[in-house]
């Protein structure tokens, strides 16, 4: 654990000139007409789920070079999770992928998870892989889908999986499964483009029918990789078709690297917005694909652009919906790595909270597109670190969270208790 007190030594040195970087900040905006505190608390508010996956070094098909004291446990990976939170103050909760992560008593991780100020968030099923657990111990195999597999035996291990998922998940105190697929085509003529979605369909209700009241279920869409040919819900066009056909538990996930080049995001955002299927976020960016790169590391501008839309679905504020930083680091060590993103993603919802709404419909409304976008990249240009820095600092984190990881030598004592070559369970 990092104690709140050593988060605090590491903030001393930097407050003087923090607490004069603020001071400008606020009366910048107060000659706009905004109000510092409002913004500052939105940001104490904001929190994004980290993923149980994400805690190891992450790699290619060409190799993996550790960090070095990864997590061995699932216990470790929420203590890595809770270290981040003690710098970041905005991740707040865990995501877990079963069965990668797979707690063989549910009532102990709540409780740990509890007692380390973390919540668990939504619940990841996992049909992309045979593992003993999910595939009746070799019985089945997902190699040719699982909900879209021709022989119904997979599509009920693929059921079993994910009902057992929600069940698990309603032990942790969860209130959300994310199915992502990877079900699909390498080769033109391998199935039938129509019947493999309406397998989909078929199976994901009866998931759907193991909801508990105050469940979501969110379906995840991708365009390739591992199917290179035609993913199932390869686009929000098919998730969303997903979740309408499912019921009103179902909504969208939105993976920001699980778009094709070029597409328009926050457009999607909108859309799904609109017709109130917003569900969740997978926070990443990316330069080329998949890449689940550092969030806002290639193009905040997008980012902020996102945010955003979401500001404006929820009404000046952040909606409620199940943000998780999704990626993956091959050479950075991976809590840097998330602690770098959650701050990227603080200064993306500070920028948006800035944006004159209303000045923004009055350009629009004229047809006065130099106007509406002056609006937008008045705030998108605004310095938020301060005011990030200070939310972090209210919540008891750290003004700069990764200097303070590392100031708390946090790597180096993991390496010292879990040895250099521990190497994170999973994947
Ligand atoms: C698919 C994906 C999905 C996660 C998995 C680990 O590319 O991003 O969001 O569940 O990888
Ligand atoms: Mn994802
Ligand atoms: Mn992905």
């Amino acid at each position: 654990m990092i104690e709140p007190e050593r988060v605090e030594a590491q903030n001393t040195t930097l407050l003087a000139g923090h607490e004069a970087d603020l001071e400008a900040v606020a009366a910048c905006l107060e000659r706009r007409g905004i109000d510092a505190e409002v913004v500052i608390g939105a940001l104490q508010a904001f929190s994004a789920a980290a993923p149980s996956w994400a805690l190891g070094t992450g790699g290619t098909r060409f190799g993996r070079f550790p960090t070095g004291g990864e997590p061995r446990t699932l216990e470790e990976k929420l203590e890595d999770v809770a270290a981040i939170n003690a710098v970041t103050g905005a991740t707040r909760s865990v995501s877990l992928h079963v069965p990668w992560d797979l707690p063989r008593d549910p009532g102990a991780i709540r409780e740990r998870a509890a007692s380390l100020g973390l919540a668990i968030d939504a619940m990841n099923s996992n049909t992309f892989q045979d593992n003993p657990e999910t595939t009746q111990d070799g019985k089945v195999s997902f190699k040719h889908g699982s909900f879209a597999n021709p022989d119904p035996a997979v599509r009920e291990a693929a059921v079993a999986h994910n009902t057992a998922v929600i069940d698990l998940g309603v032990e942790l105190g969860s209130r959300a499964i994310t199915i992502w697929l990877a079900d699909g085509i390498n080769h033109p003529g391998q199935a039938d483009l129509r019947r493999q979605f309406e397998r989909v369909l078929e199976g994901l209700r009866e998931v759907y029918a193991h909801l508990p009241p105050d469940w979501e279920l969110y379906t995840e869409h991708k365009p390739f990789e591992p199917a290179f040919y035609a993913t199932v819900n390869a686009d929000w066009g098919s998730s969303l078709l997903l979740a309408q056909g499912l019921g009103p538990q179902a909504k969208c996930l939105v993976d920001l690297g699980h778009h094709l080049p070029n597409a328009n995001i926050e457009q999607i955002v909108a859309r799904l917005a609109m017709v109130d299927r917003l569900g969740g976020f997978h926070f990443n960016d990316s330069k080329y694909g998949d890449d689940d790169l550092t969030v806002g590391s290639i193009d905040p501008y997008q980012l902020f652009l996102i945010v955003r839309e979401l500001v404006a679905y929820g009404g000046g504020r952040m909606p409620e919906l199940a943000y998780m930083i999704d990626q993956s680091c091959n050479v950075k060590d991976p809590l840097e790595d998330i602690a770098q993103s959650t701050v990227a993603l603080q200064h993306a919802v500070g920028q948006a909270l800035l944006v004159d709404g209303t000045a923004l419909a009055v350009a629009q409304d004229e047809g006065d597109a130099a106007m509406g976008e002056a609006i937008l990249q008045r705030a998108f240009r605004f310095d938020v670190g301060p005011l990030a820095a200070e939310a972090r600092r209210r919540n008891g984190a750290a003004i700069d969270p990764v200097g303070a990881l590392r100031g708390v030598g946090y790597r180096r004592a993991r390496i010292a208790e879990r040895g250099a070559a521990a190497v994170a369970t999973g994947l």
